[in-house]
C-alpha cells in the first residue's frame, strides 16, 4: 500500500468516526484514554510510486476522534493522539490495511495533568521573563511592553494587529539605536513565534531570542531583529484554558469545535492546495480565502512593511528538529535560489549540532515533512521576496513532543540562537558584498561555494 493510500484509508476510518451534534460552548478537554499511537505509514510509503503525492493526515482529522501531533515523511513516522471511543476502529482499520504502529503514549491526559502543577504552581510574573517555565499570554505581554522602557535605545514596540478575540499581536524591534534605524537602513530579520497554539517553547524561544539580542551587542549593530513572538494569541490562550492541543486562532466557525483557521494555511501563496483542507473541523482549515485572519494580516503587514531590507524570515514551531526551506506547498518545484537556502539551513544545522550536539533535519518542506500550502514561510519566499525563508520546528523529536518539559525551553532557545547567530553571519556577507557593489541586487543572494566539509544534514541530491 502507497503512502497516500495508508492515509486515505485512515482518513476514511476518520471521517466515518465523526459523531454527535456541534456544542455551543467549548467544554474543556481532558485528553483523559487517549492513546498515542506511532503509526509507521513510511514502511508503506518506500513501496508507493516515487511521485506519489504526500496527503497531509491532518487534513482529515476531527479533532474530537483524533489529532494528527506530527509526521515525517522523510521516516515515515505520524504520531496520532486517539480517543478512547475511537481507538477500536482506528487500531482496526490499521491492521486491516497493514499499517505498523505501536502505542507511544496509554494515556494522554494523565501526561498533560502531570505537568500541569508545574505550570501553575509559581507566582504569576509581573513584567519579568523566565525561561524556567512556560509563561502565560498575560505574563508574556506584561514583559514585552516594559522592554522599551528598560531598553530606550535599543528597542521598539507596536502592535502588528489585534487577534480576532482582540489581543494585541506585539511587533517587537531590537537594534542599536532604535530610533534612527530608517536613517541607518541596516538590513533586517523578521521572525516569528506561536502560529501553533500548543506550540508552546516557539513563544518562548522567540522570546529567548529578543533575551539574548539584548546582551549581545555585536548582533544588534548592524542588524536590525523584528520579532513577533506570539502570533496566534488567542490560541495560545485556548492550549492553556481549555485544549492543550489546540492548534488554530479562534475564528468563528459553524460549532465551537469547528471553529478556527490554521494560520499557517492561510498564507497568500498557492493558498488552498495539498495539505491544506477547507473543512472548518480540519486541524489544516485554510480558512475561506487567503489572509483571511487578523493574525495572517498582521505577519503580513509587518513583513512587507520593510520587505526590501529583510533579508530572513524565521518562523518558530515545533517539534521535530528541522530546519525547513521552501518549498512547502510542493516537491515538484524549488525556489530560484535553492541552493542557498540549503547551504545556509546546513550551516544553521552544522553550528547546532557542533555547539548542542542536537540534530536537525535540513531540506525543503515538501520534502521533508509533508506538502502543504499556504505557509508563513512559502509566502515570505515567493511573495514578500526575502531570500532566506525557513520554518524552524524546535525540540523533541517526539518524547515531549508539544509537552516538552520546562528543562528544554533553554536548551532549545540555545539551539535556534546557535542558528541565529549563524544566519547573522550570512545576512552580513551579503550586506558588505553590497556596500561593495551597489549595484548587487538588493533581493538576490549571492551563491557562495559549498563548504568541502560533510553536511550533518542527509541532503537529497539537488
Ligand atoms: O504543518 C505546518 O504548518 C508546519 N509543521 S507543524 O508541525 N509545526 O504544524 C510545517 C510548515 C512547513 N512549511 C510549509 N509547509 N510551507
Ligand atoms: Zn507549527
Amino acid at each position: 500500500m502507497g503512502f497516500a493510500s495508508a492515509v486515505f484509508v485512515l482518513v476514511v476510518t476518520v471521517a466515518a468516526m465523526v459523531v454527535g451534534l456541534p456544542v455551543d460552548t467549548f467544554q474543556p478537554v481532558s485528553y483523559s484514554g487517549w492513546k498515542v499511537l506511532e503509526v509507521r505509514l513510511g514502511e508503506a510509503a518506500e513501496t508507493a510510486a516515487s511521485e506519489t503525492p504526500t496527503v497531509n493526515l491532518d487534513e482529515f482529522d476531527d479533532t474530537t476522534s483524533v489529532n494528527i501531533l506530527s509526521q515525517n515523511r522523510r521516516t515515515g513516522v505520524a504520531e496520532v493522539a486517539v480517543s478512547p471511543a475511537a481507538l477500536n476502529d482506528v487500531t482496526a482499520h490499521l491492521t486491516q490495511h497493514k499499517v505498523p504502529f505501536s502505542t507511544k503514549l496509554e494515556d494522554l491526559g494523565r501526561k498533560i495533568q502531570a505537568v500541569e502543577p508545574i505550570l501553575r504552581a509559581e507566582a504569576e510574573l509581573r513584567g519579568a521573563v523566565t525561561f524556567n517555565r512556560y509563561m502565560t499570554y498575560d505574563e508574556i505581554e506584561a514583559y514585552v511592553v516594559k522592554l522599551p522602557q528598560q531598553h530606550p535605545t535599543k528597542v521598539k514596540v507596536e502592535m502588528a494587529g489585534k487577534s480576532v478575540e482582540g489581543r494585541t499581536i506585539h511587533l517587537i524591534t531590537v537594534t542599536d539605536d532604535v530610533a534612527n534605524k530608517d536613517i541607518l537602513r541596516k538590513p533586517s530579520i523578521f521572525i516569528d513565534g506561536g502560529m501553533h497554539a500548543r506550540e508552546w517553547v516557539s513563544p518562548s524561544t522567540a522570546l529567548g531570542i529578543v533575551d539574548n539580542l539584548l546582551k549581545t551587542p555585536d548582533m544588534t549593530r548592524n542588524i536590525e531583529w523584528r520579532i513577533i513572538p506570539v502570533v496566534n494569541p488567542d490560541g495560545y490562550v485556548m492550549s492553556w484554558d481549555k485544549d492543550r492541543l489546540w492548534r488554530k486562532n479562534k475564528a468563528k466557525g459553524r460549532s465551537i469545535r469547528c471553529s478556527g483557521v490554521d494560520l499557517n494555511r492561510n498564507f497568500g501563496y498557492e493558498w488552498g492546495g495539498t495539505g491544506s483542507s477547507s473543512s472548518q473541523c480540519s486541524v489544516v482549515y485554510r480558512g475561506p480565502n487567503a489572509f483571511s485572519e487578523p493574525e495572517t494580516q498582521a505577519v503580513r503587514d509587518a513583513v512587507l512593511r520593510e520587505a526590501d531590507r529583510t533579508k530572513a524570515y524565521i518562523t518558530f514551531h515545533s517539534y521535530g528538529q528541522m530546519i525547513l526551506h521552501p518549498w512547502g506547498y510542493t516537491s515538484k518545484a524549488t525556489p530560484a535560489n535553492n541552493m542557498e537556502l540549503k547551504r545556509v539551513g546546513n550551516a544553521m544545522a552544522t553550528a547546532i549540532q557542533k555547539q548542542q550536539r542536537k540534530r536537525y533535519d535540513v531540506g525543503s518542506a515538501a520534502e521533508v515533512l509533508y506538502a502543504a500550502a499556504g505557509g508563513s514561510d512559502d509566502w515570505a519566499a515567493g511573495v514578500a521576496k526575502i531570500p532566506l525563508s525557513y520554518t524552524i520546528e524546535l525540540r523533541d523529536t517526539g518524547s515531549g513532543g508539544f509537552l516538552l518539559p520546562t528543562s528544554q525551553i533553554t536548551p532549545t532557545i540555545t539551539d535556534a540562537w546557535v542558528a541565529m547567530n549563524t544566519l547573522a553571519k550570512e545576512v552580513m556577507k551579503v550586506a558588505v558584498l553590497r556596500e561593495q557593489h551597489p549595484d548587487f541586487p538588493s533581493r538576490k543572494v549571492l551563491r557562495i561555494p559549498r563548504p568541502h566539509r560533510r553536511e550533518i544534514s542527509s541532503l537529497p541530491h539537488e
